[in-house]
This record gives structure tokens, C-alpha cells and sequence, in this order.
């Protein structure tokens, strides 16, 4: 099914927003934007926001985060018409998670429309996320599969995170997935570990290229240090944003 057919099937304002920009800007790329410095993670999505659909934060690395920053962030993502994933990987109880969410110095559940949590700690994590982020119309992303050598993500760690998904799908709009983990249209997988240069890093990261990601029934690529990294990102998101689309039509 296409982005634009699959916004009816879910019930979720952040799921529907996200399938509207794909299929309206024409783009599955998602840039993980993991730069340290808030002014130049400001000026990337300045040059590359008409080229995406999510734009994947690490708020935690920012060394000069401020209010401001996030502010002109979200103004630049009405502006370009992108939506923010902070990629927090909340891991706890659900009263420790529903904290970390909305209160602290980040107060996420303000500013950013997709979250993401591990399914370790069972189905609490998202009971305290989903009592949280529901009413502002946030998603969450739960982790089925980890692009690193050596995860535990797999197995029964996987399936779990499926059945929570169909239980909790008012809240939970997809997973992180190196493919497609179920067949449910309602559900979006993003894919991490995307690289056309590159076979991994010295930390074990992995990477498949765009078509291999999209060929396994992902939805939506996110791409860090080839495009932050490269030494014109601009042309890099674009190259990215054609490989991503390219694979996408082949499918659909
Ligand atoms: O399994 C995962 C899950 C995630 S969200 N593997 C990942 O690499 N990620 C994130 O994707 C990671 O935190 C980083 O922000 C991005 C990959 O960055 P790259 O520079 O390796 O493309």
C-alpha cells in the first residue's frame, strides 16, 4: 500500500502527519541529526528540511541546548514540513519513563512527535509514555531489531514488542526494524544503520543502503553520519532522499 492510502488506517495525529508529509514531499528519508553543537544542527536542518520527512534528535549530546534552540527547531519543522524524533530509547518503569518524558530539562513530550522505547521493561514503558504523550497526539516507535553486531533485540525481545504494538496502536505507531516485522499496514518501520559509502564503524554499527532497507519493507530510512558527515550534506540528503524514493516506487 502507498503512504497516502495507509493515513486512513491509522487512528494515531502523528502517524497520519508523518504518511501526509511522505507522500505529499515525496521523501523517506530520516536524518539523524547527532551533532553536538545546537547551531549546527540548526543550519543542518536548515539546508536539508525540504528534503525529509523526520529529522532524529540526540538532545542528550547537545552541549548548548536551550530553549531557543528547541524552539527554532520546531519552527523550522511547520516551516519545512518535517516532523522530530527524539530517540531517547526510554527503558524503565512506567512511572520513571512518564517523568523523563514530559518533565527535566528536556520536557520531550513539548517539542518532539516521536519517541522510542525499548521493551524490556515490559508493557509499563509504554502504559507511563502513552499517559503522557496520547493527549498532545504523540507516537511512539517501540525498538524490534537494533542495527548493531550483537544486539539482544531478536527472538522472543522481538515479538514482544509486536503484540504490544496491536495492543497498544493508539499510542504505538511502528518500530525500529532492520525490515518490515509485520505485515499490518497501520504501522510504520524506520531503519537505522543506512549508509551508501560505508559497511559499518569501529563500534560496531552496521550498514545497509537504502534499497536494501526498503526492499526488506521499511518505511522510512534514517541516515546519520552520511549525511551530517559528508563534506556537502545538502547533496547527500538529496542523493539519499532519491535512492530512498527510487526503492519505494519499485515497491509500490
Ligand atoms: O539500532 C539502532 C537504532 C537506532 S535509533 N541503530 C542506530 O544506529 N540507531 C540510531 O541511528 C543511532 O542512535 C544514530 O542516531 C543513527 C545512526 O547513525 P549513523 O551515523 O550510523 O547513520
Amino acid at each position: 500500500m502507498n503512504y497516502q492510502d495507509r493515513i486512513q488506517l491509522t487512528t494515531n495525529a502523528t502517524a497520519k502527519r508523518l504518511f501526509e508529509i511522505m507522500a505529499e514531499k515525496e521523501t523517506n528519508l530520516a536524518v539523524a541529526a547527532d551533532l553536538t553543537d545546537a547551531n549546527d544542527i540548526i543550519r543542518l536542518a536548515q539546508i536539508i528540511g525540504d528534503d525529509i520527512c523526520v529529522l532524529k534528535t540526540h538532545i542528550d549530546v547537545v552541549t548548548n541546548c536551550s530553549n531557543d534552540f528547541i524552539n527554532s527547531l520546531v519552527e523550522l519543522s511547520q516551516q519545512h514540513k518535517f516532523l522530530i524524533f527524539e530517540d531517547r530509547k526510554f527503558a524503565d518503569i512506567g512511572n520513571t519513563v512518564q517523568l523523563q518524558y514530559g518533565q527535566g530539562l528536556y520536557h520531550m513530550v513539548d517539542w518532539s512527535d516521536i519517541i522510542n522505547a525499548h521493551v524490556v521493561p515490559g508493557p509499563g514503558v509504554i502504559e507511563g509514555l502513552r499517559a503522557v504523550g496520547l493527549e498532545k497526539g504523540r507516537g511512539l516507535l517501540l525498538i524490534g531489531e537494533m542495527s548493531s553486531a550483537g544486539n539482544l533485540a531478536t527472538g522472543e525481545y522481538t515479538q514482544a514488542a509486536l503484540r504490544w504494538a496491536e495492543q497498544y496502536s493508539d499510542f504505538v505507531i511502528g518500530f525500529i526494524g532492520m525490515k518490515r516485522l509485520v505485515d499490518d499496514p497501520k504501522f510504520i518501520t524506520m531503519t537505522p544503520g543506512v549508509n551508501l559509502a560505508d559497511k559499518g564503524d569501529d563500534l560496531k554499527q552496521q550498514y545497509v543502503s537504502p534499497e536494501q532497507a526498503i526492499q526488506g519493507g521499511s518505511d522510512v530510512i534514517i541516515v546519520g553520519r552520511g549525511i551530517y558527515g559528508a563534506i556537502d550534506s545538502a547533496a547527500a540528503a538529496k542523493q539519499y532522499r532519491q535512492a530512498g524514493w527510487k526503492a519505494y516506487l519499485r515497491q509500490s
